[in-house]
């Protein structure tokens, strides 16, 4: 996949960069995006729905297919008049398989964040805590609003994350393979507003895109298409470490929690193996030599750290929470990082440390917990869903990204 030619750039010629779906992951130039008809609705007399068949292919239904009708208006301007009725609309959406492209996200192409891990890993769990908290605290804490781009995400939010975990406290079940059938991501837009001391607020938009891949999918190298596809559009990795997994941790946790279930001794599985595949799809991408280190940034997170003997943490930075008000504590951040290198090379772990220096221009390292406690017989712990330092990976990237301030309260 070939990305912008507009990157080049060419003096005096207006740069045009093409936008990644978030939907289908195709690259689209800002002039072929199309347009829908905003309808019928009240005393408005637009066009009539009728079957979108890109759109129900692309869900693999036809049910929430019927809509509007799409066209294509020259030029990029954020409105066209529809064809059909004469009303102007400025609903956009991509050519390829129709979903909506929110403005915002045309207007400032948003960044792909992919979530990646093996099976067990956590990933799942991770998406419905991290979302809920974006929702609420983190939100709030940033001035940050999120706002799903489509009802199917609202939807699938509810109905497969939040409702089962955070609501009746069962854990999730295993993701099912994209191979029985069609997977979608949730799409949000991340909307910060940045007040300067001097200068009028300012909104700044991510798109996250996180996509619930089955671990089992990372698994081989026959990876879908679709899959594939999301890997290489990522502008940002969040890479899920189950510290159960790593062979030297088990001294490290806590006597109660059971032995690892999922990867056994099945190489595939096994983190180094699982962040190889998808470093070899990014690398098609950026056609980056093998020696280079690729630009996207990785954010290395062990989840579950609950499980973790309590004496190993007492002393330790990932015991203390995160003092937020808005900024990335980066004396803080640099705490973090060295003691969970410092428990990746005890848990001889610190090969997948030293591959990810050598492939990546930037990467960090989290510990984190979504639910906060050990789950029991298929439920989560007594005290519900806590979650600890969650946000943490998002708020690096979110730095990373120009959209939140670093700070060191200790000064230097
Ligand atoms: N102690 C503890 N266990 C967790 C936590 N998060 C997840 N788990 C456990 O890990 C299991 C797997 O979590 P999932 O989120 O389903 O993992 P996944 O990466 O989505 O797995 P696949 O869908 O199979 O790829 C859960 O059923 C829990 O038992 C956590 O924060 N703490
Ligand atoms: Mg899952
Ligand atoms: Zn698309
Ligand atoms: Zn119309």
């Amino acid at each position: 996949m070939t990305r912008p030619l507009a990157r080049v750039g060419i003096p005096g010629v207006p740069s045009r960069r093409e936008i990644t779906c978030p939907y289908c992951f195709a690259p689209v130039a800002p002039q072929r995006i199309l347009f829908r008809c905003r309808g019928q609705a009240g005393r408005r007399q637009g066009c009539a729905p009728v079957l979108d068949r890109e759109l129900a292919e692309y869900t693999g239904s036809t049910a929430g297919a019927s809509l509007p009708p799409v066209f294509a208006a020259p030029g990029r301007r954020g409105r066209a008049d529809c064809p059909g009725c004469g009303l102007p609309t400025g609903n956009r959406a991509c050519p390829h398989c129709h979903n909506p492209l929110p403005s915002a996200y045309c207007d400032s192409p948003g960044r792909i964040v992919a979530l990646v891990g093996a099976k067990n890993a956590g990933k799942s769990t991770y998406i419905a805590v991290l979302l809920h908290e974006l929702m609420n605290r983190v939100g709030t804490e940033l001035d940050a609003s999120l706002v799903a781009c489509d009802d199917r995400t609202i939807e699938r939010y509810k109905r497969d994350f939040a409702r089962p975990l955070l609501e009746e406290r069962r854990l999730l079940p295993t993701t099912a393979s994209a191979a029985t059938g069609p997977r979608e991501p949730l799409v949000y837009l991340l909307t910060r507003t940045r007040r300067g001391r001097f200068s009028r607020p300012r909104n700044d938009s991510l798109a996250l895109v996180l996509f619930d891949t089955a671990g089992e999918d990372l698994r081989s190298r026959e990876v879908t298409d679709l899959h594939l596809r999301y890997l290489e559009a990522a502008d940002a990795i969040v890479f899920l470490v189950d510290p159960l997994e790593l062979p030297g941790a088990r001294a490290g946790v806590r006597d109660a929690v059971p032995g690892p279930r999922a990867a056994g001794d099945d190489p595939d599985s096994e983190p180094l193996n699982v962040i190889a595949r998808v470093t070899e799809a990014l690398r098609q991408r950026h056609g980056t030599r093998p020696g280079e280190p690729l630009p996207v940034p990785v954010a290395v997170a062990l989840t579950k750290i609950d499980v973790l003997r309590p004496a190993l943490l007492r002393q330790s930075a990932l015991h203390r929470s995160r003092s937020g008000r808005g900024v990335l504590d980066l004396d803080d951040r640099d705490a973090v990082d060295e003691q969970v290198r410092a428990l990746l090379h005890d848990w001889q772990a610190g090969q997948l440390d030293t591959y990810l220096g050598q492939q990546y221009a930037d990467h960090a390292l989290f510990g984190l917990s979504a639910l906060g406690g050990v789950p029991d017989r298929g439920r989560v712990g007594a005290g519900g869903v806590r979650p600890y330092r969650a946000e943490d990976p998002l708020l690096w990237l979110l730095y990373r990204f120009g959209m939140l301030d670093g700070v060191r309260p200790g000064g230097g």
